[in-house]
């Protein structure tokens, strides 16, 4: 491990759990570099996590952590960003974490604005459970619960996110592993609600049932059909057909959700907390 990083890690919680190619350990690397990237004081930072392949990394990095329930990462996300807002938040979640049984608590907390940084590693697939599809899996592609292909339209994280309200939304891949890294920082450097899509690989349960059959094929196809948003502005519609688009994607201000319940405080009660 190189040495500036290793702090950000449990070391004795290694090796870690995860299959030969997948894609979360690269995403991890981009959290650790974002980390020093923005001098991060470890002891006022919490990271959070439900449950899924991707929400083990908070057995992994090595700041406050909460290893959660599926689905429930924000809920607990919000309460601690709320009893202590100083407090630097972020959360790992799965694609199926996030957008299926967590959904809720999602587009709430991009409603609210609250200052928290999302990186929702998206896979396409439920990983951990041995891959039941999740409103990630592109229509058409094979789950085991969707052995002849997905017939359901998939979202689009980001549309989702941004319509809901969050004030930061951004998309890489782990083929840009230092794109990802990048906006992680300014993400995380964002006062409100910042979603960052991971697209990551899980050759085990995604990519060999749907014609990828290892790693490398499934992170050549991120380099292949990712299309930075800057880059789009100046391409034909057809020659993006197929393709999906990362970079920062979305941007703006709105009231912070911690910030407007202080106000509440000081308006009833008088004076701050
Ligand atoms: C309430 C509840 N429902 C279902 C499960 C079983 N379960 C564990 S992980 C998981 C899916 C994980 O998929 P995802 O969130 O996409 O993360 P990945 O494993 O792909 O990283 C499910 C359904 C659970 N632990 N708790
Ligand atoms: S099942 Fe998929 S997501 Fe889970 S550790 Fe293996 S490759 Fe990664």
């Amino acid at each position: 491990m190189n040495p500036t990083y290793e702090k950000y890690f449990r070391s004795d919680r290694l090796p870690h759990i995860w299959c030969p190619g997948c894609g979360n350990g690269i995403v991890l690397g981009a959290f650790a570099r974002a980390m020093e990237e923005l001098n991060i004081d470890k002891n006022e930072t919490v990271v959070v996590s439900g449950i899924g392949c991707s929400s083990r990394a908070t057995t992994y990095v090595d700041f406050n952590t909460l290893h959660t329930t599926h689905g429930r990462a924000l809920a607990f996300a919000t309460g601690v960003k709320l009893a202590e807002p100083r407090l630097k938040v972020f959360v790992f979640m799965g694609d199926g974490d996030a957008s299926a049984i967590g959904g809720n608590h999602l587009i709430h907390a991009c409603r609210r604005n609250i200052d928290i940084t999302a990186i929702i590693i998206n896979n396409n697939i439920y990983g951990m459970t041995g891959g039941q599809y999740s409103p990630l899996t592109p229509t058409g592609k094979k789950a085991t619960t969707a052995p002849y292909g997905m017939i359901e339209r998939n979202f689009d994280l980001c549309a989702l996110v941004k319509g809901a309200g969050a004030t930061f939304v951004a998309r890489s891949t782990t083929y840009h592993a230092k794109q990802l890294a990048d906006l992680i920082v300014t993400g995380a450097k964002n006062k409100g609600f910042s979603v960052i899509e991971a697209v990551s690989q899980c050759p085990v349960s995604y990519g060999r049932r749907n014609k990828m059959k290892n790693a490398l094929e499934m992170v050549n196809w991120f380099k292949e059909h990712a299309v930075n948003v800057k880059a789009a502005e100046k391409m034909k519609a057809e020659d993006l057909d197929g393709k999906f688009l990362i970079g920062e994607l979305h941007h703006s201000e709105a009231p912070e959700y911690t910030e407007e319940y202080d106000k509440l405080i000081a308006r009833v009660q008088g004076g701050g907390r």
